[in-house]
Formats: structure tokens, sequence, C-alpha cells
């Protein structure tokens, strides 16, 4: 009987440790400042095709560059898609750990909405700028071809 209350107490420590570090996660991930928003859809063009829109999307290094960059991943269609942007990553923040990134691709099924948390690290130091100051990025659904002109692009400029 002893034991078995002394397990229920331990049970209810463990989860309320737990409950803790998702408050504090989520404090966190609150805390974040200035947070910069990008929507994104994705279309079925002919062909069998798909293109996210807008096509073109400029990010303003120094005005639009918040602590937060977040991209918001519609896809009204009725298949999965996914977006991938090479050279951009994703970044991941799980409770108090620090965050990891991974390169930027992500699945967004028929009729969703996926919020994409995006590495600004990179972005912030600019190391592949041409002479005008632009990097430029492009996106695309490689389920559904990757060809040039259904690609989109993501300008960063000064
Ligand atoms: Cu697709």
């Amino acid at each position: 009987m002893h034991r078995v209350m002394k397990r229920v107490e331990e049970r209810l420590l463990r989860s309320s440790l737990l409950f803790f570090v998702a408050m504090t996660g989520n404090c966190s991930t609150l805390a974040v400042g200035f947070v910069t928003e990008f929507r994104f859809v994705i279309h079925d063009v002919e062909g069998d095709a798909a293109a996210w829109s807008p096509r073109e999307v400029v990010i303003h290094r120094g005005a639009d560059l918040g602590e937060t960059l977040l991209f918001v991943l519609e896809n009204p269609t009725a298949r999965t898609h996914v977006l991938e942007a090479p050279g951009l990553f994703e970044q991941i923040v799980e409770g108090p750990e620090a965050p990891t990134v991974k390169p930027l691709r992500v699945y967004v099924p028929p009729g969703e909405t996926v919020h994409v948390r995006v590495s600004t690290e990179r972005l912030k130091r600019t190391p592949g700028m041409g002479a005008s100051g632009t990097e430029s990025f492009q996106f695309f659904c490689p389920l559904h071809g990757h060809e040039e002109a259904l690609r989109s692009t993501i300008r960063v400029s000064p």
C-alpha cells in the first residue's frame, strides 16, 4: 500500500515538473520580441505541377528581419505539397533546449496551414550576397516540378 502511494506521488511530481517545463517553454517562445511573418499559398498549375505564391518576396534585412521570422504555408488544394528553399533553414525550438536548425523543407497536407520558424542567423550574416547586397533564395514544391518557371524567389536586401 505504502509503495503504491509513493509511486503515485512520484508520478504526480514528474507530471508537474513536465508541466512546469512546458509552461516555461511557452513563455520563452512568447518573449521573442519582434516577429516578421510571411504568408505563402500553393496553387496547382497546368500539367500536374504546382507553384507557391507570391512568386517573389523581398525581405529587408534591416526593417523586416526581427528576432523571429515566421513563414505561414497554406495549402488550399486537394493534395500534399512541400515548400523547399535551398539555403534557408528551419529553426526548431523544443522546450528549454538550445534551438537547432535543419534545411527548410516542409510538408503541408491538403487543406492545412503550417507555421514554420525560419532561422535568421545566416540571413543577418549575409555571406553569399551579390554586388548589390541582395541575396536570393528560390523556393518550390519538389513533388510537383522544380523547373525554373515554377520556382519562386525570396530576395533578402539590405
Ligand atoms: Cu506539390
